[in-house]
Order: structure tokens, then sequence, then C-alpha cells
């Protein structure tokens, strides 16, 4: 794949000679670490940029960027794979740098693509967006090798760490800042224990997140000292730990999920947990504050300070939110169980909330857990699964707007999604006619299987 990364730096920079580039990137820790290594890369070129964060990729704003060319120089990363049909006809190059799915076929003279998949190797090849934009960067300049940290940061935000690639070992390798020990996947591992076990809501242990007293309480059982870090345990105490979250979290469906590498990193020159920095930067960016998110990986003081704050504030609205999740009351049905928070969870943690619960021992494999939070006027629809299989999400919620549209023609929602995750915006006012319509095609899918 390098010789495929060093053909397109070479096609990228002589074309975007002279030409601003306009970047465009997704809005997860992934896409944000790629858009901070292309920025500080062109930077370090002299060139000029922009950069746009989206959620999606959709035509409205592919339209809109096209519209830059020929004057600016397009370059997405971490997405666009999936989105070739709207470049079938432009008479300007568009490159991409991505990671997803993507089908050979229809790809043209005009659009320039790295991507693991297009590779004879796609197996050893695998990378993360990130991990593909520091390749690119350290084609062009050794000089870049510094911003494999960030690439890093972008394997951890996609989850790509269980399974190594030979391209993320040698991103692993030349990011020389970094440390590597076996334990269990609590984060932050450089804070005291006590702080980390209170707010560690991935995993979430019972009794413990969200509990002062259960975290000592974990810690005093363990002989452990209560101001320790996670990286500074001995072996001993590490097994002793596991042992004691896992008994907490006997019954939780992916209960050997809790066990990992701990990845340290030096970062703003302190030593900090890949998987906190990757949680903040999520949360920043979700949240709204890509900019801040962006400049943090550049690891500006002033943007540290603001993520953090945004970040602590993330943090408590979670813990408190799956609490009102705990106590609130639910509207159950034979598989399926609906938690309509109104305003009590914000729309943008909603999500998560229903990701965390969908790993508790509370509910059966197959369980499908649908949030509701009001956003402004609408409201904010999540599904997710309990365990590893069951029904397809998306088609679940693509039914329900299909039989939602058909009373409220006007509708504006949309459902976006995958099998095992998926989510639509609804108007405020149609509430309860459209949990109506959902528990009926929650109960008809029950009868169906
Ligand atoms: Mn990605």
């Amino acid at each position: 794949m390098l010789k495929e990364i060093d053909t397109f730096v070479k096609e990228f920079l002589k074309i975007s000679e002279n030409k601003p580039i306009r970047i465009i990137s997704h809005h997860d820790t992934d896409g944000i670490t790629s858009a901070a290594i292309l920025a500080k890369t062109f930077s370090r070129l002299d060139k000029k940029f922009s950069i746009r964060i989206v959620k999606g990729l959709e035509n409205s704003i592919i339209k809109e960027e096209l519209t830059r060319q020929p004057a600016e120089i397009i370059l997405f990363s971490d997405l666009a794979s999936s989105n070739l049909d709207h470049f079938k006809d432009i008479t300007h190059p568009v490159f991409i740098i991505d990671h997803h799915e993507i089908d050979k076929t229809k790809i043209n003279k005009n659009t320039k693509i790295i991507n693991p998949h297009l590779t004879d190797s796609p197996e050893n090849n695998q990378a993360t967006g990130a991990g593909l934009c520091y390749l690119f960067a350290k084609a062009i300049s050794s000089n870049n090798q510094g911003l494999s940290s960030l690439a890093v940061i972008g394997l951890i935000g996609d989850r790509y760490e269980t399974n190594l690639s030979k391209i993320n070992q040698q991103i692993i390798r030349d990011a020389t800042d970094l440390q590597i020990k076996k334990g269990i996947a609590i984060y932050p591992a450089t804070r005291p224990l006590r702080r980390a076990l209170e707010w560690s809501t991935n995993p979430f242990i019972p009794g413990v997140t969200g509990s002062s007293p259960g975290a000592m309480e974990i810690l005093r059982e363990t002989g452990i000292p209560y101001d320790k870090t996670l990286l500074e345990l001995s072996d001993d105490e590490m097994s002793k730990l596991i042992t004691a979250v896992m008994i907490r979290r006997t019954g939780y469906n992916k209960a050997d999920d809790i066990l990992g590498n701990l990845y340290i990193l030096k970062f703003f020159n302190t030593k900090e947990d890949v998987r906190e920095i990757s949680t903040l930067i999520n949360a920043c960016s979700r949240l709204g504050y890509s900019d801040i998110a962006i400049s943090y990986c550049l690891e500006s003081e002033s943007a540290k300070a603001q993520a953090l704050d945004i970040y602590t504030k993330y943090k408590q609205e979670l813990v408190s939110g799956l609490k009102v999740a705990e106590k609130m009351e639910k509207i159950k049905g034979k598989g399926f169980v609906i938690l309509n928070a109104k305003d009590q969870i914000k729309d943008a943690i909603v999500g998560t909330i229903c990701s965390m619960l969908s790993s508790s021992p509370t509910y059966d494999e197959g369980t499908i857990l649908i949030g509701m939070a009001y956003s402004e006027d609408k409201i904010k629809v999540s599904a997710r699964i309990v365990g590893q299989e069951g029904r397809n999400l998306k088609e679940v919620l693509e039914k329900t707007v299909i039989t939602f549209r058909g009373e409220n023609p006007l509708t504006i929602a949309e459902v976006g999604g995958h099998h095992f995750a998926a989510g639509c915006l609804v108007e405020r006012d149609k509430e309860t006619s459209f949990i109506e319509v959902l528990k009926k095609e929650l109960e008809v899918e029950i009868v169906k299987v």
C-alpha cells in the first residue's frame, strides 16, 4: 500500500500546487485526528487549507463542497468511500483517504483514492483514517513521524487495537512516545484509581460507577492504595482488581471486553491514557466543538483548557444520565424496551447511554433498546441491541418511519445507522403517535421471528 500512497502523494502535491486545500473529515475521533494530521502536514508545507467536519456526507454537503472546484483541491478523510456515485461526472479530481467499504466498480479517473480495500492485501493493510493520513504525511516528509501519536489516538478511537494489521503495527512502532501495558480497560490509567473507577462508564461497573464509596470499597477489598494509578499497579494488584471487577460484572454479556492493553502516550508533555484522549476528542466533537477538538489534537494549551471543561461536563452528563435511565419508568414489551427520557437526558448522549445499557445484565440477549430524548423541537431516537445477535435495527426504524409517514406525510423523519445501532429524528409534537407506531412495529417484528 505504501507504493500506492507514494503515487497518491505525488499526484496530490502536483495538482494542489498553488491551490488551497479543502479538508472534509468525519466527526468521530478517527476523523478529527485525520484532519489534525493533515492540517499539521499542510501547515508545515506552508500550504493554505480549510477544514470542514461533518457527521455524514449528505448529498447537499457534497454538492456544496464540489462548487469549490477548481479553485480549491478537495480532500476527504475518514469518509467518502461509499459516496462515489456523486463523483461520477466530476471534471476535476477529488482526493479521498479512507478505510471504509468501497465499491471498486464506481471509481473513475477523477477519484483518487487511498483505501486498504483496494490493495492486493486488505488484511495486512487494514488501517484507520488517521493511520492512512499519517502514512500520507510520512510519505510527504519523514519529519512527520511525530504525527504517529495522532494516528494511535485514531486507532484506539475506531477500536482497531484488538487485531493489529501489519500496517498498524508499523504505525505503533513509529510512535516512540507510546507505552503499552497489559491490563484492564478502565481509563484513565494515569489518574488515581478511586477516581478512575468512580467515573468508569465503559466498562460500567455495577455498584462502583458513579459511586465514590463503591470505588473505595473495591480498592479496600483488593488491598490497593486509593491513589495508585492503573499504570502503577503490580501484576498481582492488577489481577486482583480484574477479578473484583469481573465479579461485579457477572452476567454481563461481553464479560471479556474489560481485558485489554493500556495505551499511554506523552501528550502535552504529560503521560495520558490514549483511551481518555480519544473519548475526550469524541465528546468535544459530538457536542459541536470539533474546532476545539482539532486544536487540542495539535496540542494548543488554550484548546486543552476548553476541551477539559467540555469533557468534564460530558462525563457528568453520562453518569447522571445512566442514573436517570436506571430509575426511569420504561415502556416494556416482548423483546424491547423504550426509554423516553424527554428532557432528562441530553440528546447528544442518549445513544451512548443506550449502548452502555445494552451491555448490562438487566436485559436478555437480542432485546432492542430504544432511547428517546428531546432535541429542541425534535426528538432524537437511538436504537441499540443487547448482545451480538438480533434484528436489523436500521430496518426496524425504517419500517416504523414508513408507517409513521403514512399518518404524518410531512414528517422530517429519516433513518441512519446500521444493523446494530440506528437512529432517527422526529418532530417533538408527534411524540405520542411516533411511540404508538414504534411499539406496533416492535411487536410485529416479534411475531415474525
Ligand atoms: Mn474511521
